[in-house]
């Protein structure tokens, strides 16, 4: 008896967590936006990002910019081949790994001299699996589909429970 209790627990417990696990937008600058003479390491200090979450880069298109880059990329501010540029300025980039990420602006010196560059940790995601425990694996992208996959998940897990308990 207590088990199935304990199982009803954990299948509403399955429904409730995807909501936590929600994605979350970041503006690169917020209303200052994508622009050279701004301090990007200071916008993404205390800041947490997570797998699931996504950037978005605004700027007036053509003004600027966004590279992908790796780490020496960024250190040296090489400017990749132009066609790899994103430049529609609104640029969304969905984080989808963890780790180091690094984005620079390739117009000009606006990276070596106008500091228009970001680097940013990106953390597994909001509730991805503990070292130990045999969680069920929630959505680690944070779209609508995987809430709504996870939440399919979690209605099928509440009616097993509530079979087992019957
Ligand atoms: C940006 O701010 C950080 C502290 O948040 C500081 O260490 C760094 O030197 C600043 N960068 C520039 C280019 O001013
Ligand atoms: C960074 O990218 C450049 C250009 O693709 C490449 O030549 C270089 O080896 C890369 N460096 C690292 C540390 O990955
Ligand atoms: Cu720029």
């Amino acid at each position: 008896m207590a088990s199935h209790k304990v199982f009803v627990v954990i299948a509403f417990a399955a429904i409730i967590f995807p909501a936590l696990a929600s994605a979350a937008k970041y503006i690169v600058g917020d209303e200052t936006g994508w622009t050279n003479g701004f301090n990007y390491t200071t916008w993404a200090s205390g800041k947490e990002f997570h797998v699931g979450d996504e950037l978005v880069f605004n700027y007036p298109a053509g003004k600027h910019n966004v590279f992908k880059v790796n780490g020496t990329q960024f250190k040296n501010c090489e400017i990749p081949p132009l066609n790899e540029a994103l430049t529609s300025g609104k640029d969304v980039i969905p984080l989808a790994k963890p780790g180091k990420k690094w984005y620079i602006c390739g117009v000009a010196k606006h990276c070596a001299e106008g500091g228009q560059k970001l680097v940013i940790n990106v953390l597994p995601g909001v509730g991805a699996p503990a070292p130990s425990p045999s969680w069920p694996a929630p959505p680690t992208s944070g779209s609508a589909k995987g809430t709504l996959a996870s939440g399919l998940m979690a209605a099928a897990l509440v009616a097993i429970a509530m079979v087992a308990v019957l």
